[in-house]
């Protein structure tokens, strides 16, 4: 269907919920997970991301999120972060409904402006307690003085040079872990309830940036169309989740979206 045909279809919706991955952050110079150079393409995702890496090698893992971390320093919202988050304006102005389901642990929507946000699998800046799970936001770099200078971990590396010792302490005295989800970690209930409703009671939803390759995230684009939605893609290469949409924009996030969702 044509961007003229979407539009109109965007004026008469009442509520509007996104869904965004990696994509999205792509045009802030941020690596995806699967594409060429990928933070995953080094690294197997589901091996590292996991509470069995974490048990086994917590060092291994604060090295990895201590390297993501830094290298956030410089990065930016791009025109698809704004877009997103004028939107939601133009929404609320209007008394409709908007919610922001995003998969990515950066937190640039938030620094975009983006207020009705779910963040599905946690955030790169929030630290929780392995002992009283209290969680904190913390933006150190490096995450503790032992990490100074440290770049990526070597892929190859058994075992990670850092010990416990070197790891971030909460006040009760407890080691203190990205609070993100991991492979094989559910995720927080109050977040899969958000997004199982948003996306059911959408009658657009809209799917920016992500292979939908990862559940719970990849199925809500299913639960919207069967709840009657209709589903938009905005995606550089096809995905999974061509096979339920309606419209389908393929192309880089932070050109199309401005002038798609007409807020340039
Ligand atoms: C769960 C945080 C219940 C951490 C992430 C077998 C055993 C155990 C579990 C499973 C299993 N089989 C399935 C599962 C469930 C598993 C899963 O889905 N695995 C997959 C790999 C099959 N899921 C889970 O474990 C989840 N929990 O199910 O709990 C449970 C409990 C126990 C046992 C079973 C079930 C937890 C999943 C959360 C994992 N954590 N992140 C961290 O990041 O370190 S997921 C991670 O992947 C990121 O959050 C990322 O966002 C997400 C998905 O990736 P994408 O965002 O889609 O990124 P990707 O690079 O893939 O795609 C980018 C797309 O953008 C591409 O299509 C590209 O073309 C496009 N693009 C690029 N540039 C642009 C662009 N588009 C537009 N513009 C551009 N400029
Ligand atoms: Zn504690």
């Amino acid at each position: 269907m044509s961007k003229s045909a979407f539009q109109e279809l965007l004026a008469n919706t009442r509520r509007l919920t996104v869904l965004t991955g990696a994509g999205v952050s792509a045009e802030s110079g941020i690596p995806t997970f699967r594409g060429a150079g990928g933070l995953w393409r080094t690294y197997q995702a589901t091996e590292l991301s996991s509470p069995q890496t974490w048990n086994r090698d917590p060092g291994l893992l604060w090295e990895f999120y201590n390297y993501w971390r830094g290298s956030m320093r410089d990065k930016k919202p791009n025109p698809a972060h704004y877009a997103l988050a004028e939107i939601e304006k133009r929404f609320r102005k209007d008394n409709r409904l908007f919610h922001l389901i995003t998969q990515n642990i950066d937190d640039l929507h938030l620094e975009a402006g983006s207020q009705s946000v779910t963040r599905m699998h946690g955030s790169l800046w929030l630290l929780r307690c392995c002992q009283c799970s209290l969680v904190t936001k913390n933006q150190d770099i490096p995450i503790t003085p032992a990490f100074e200078g440290s770049g990526s971990p070597d892929p190859k590396a058994k075992q990670s040079k850092f010990s416990k010792e070197d790891l971030p302490k909460c006040y009760c005295g407890g080691i203190l872990r990205p609070h993100v989800v991991w492979f094989g970690e559910s995720l927080a209930l109050e977040d899969m309830e958000k997004s199982h409703e948003a996306s059911r009671e959408c009658d657009l939803f809209l799917v920016v940036g992500t292979s939908a390759l990862v559940y719970p995230a990849a199925g809500l684009s299913t639960i919207a169309k069967r709840s009657g939605a209709k589903v938009v893609v905005v995606n550089l290469e096809p995905t999974a989740t061509d096979e339920v949409s309606d419209f389908n924009f393929p192309g880089k996030a932070g050109e199309i979206l401005p002038d798609l969702l007409m807020v340039n």
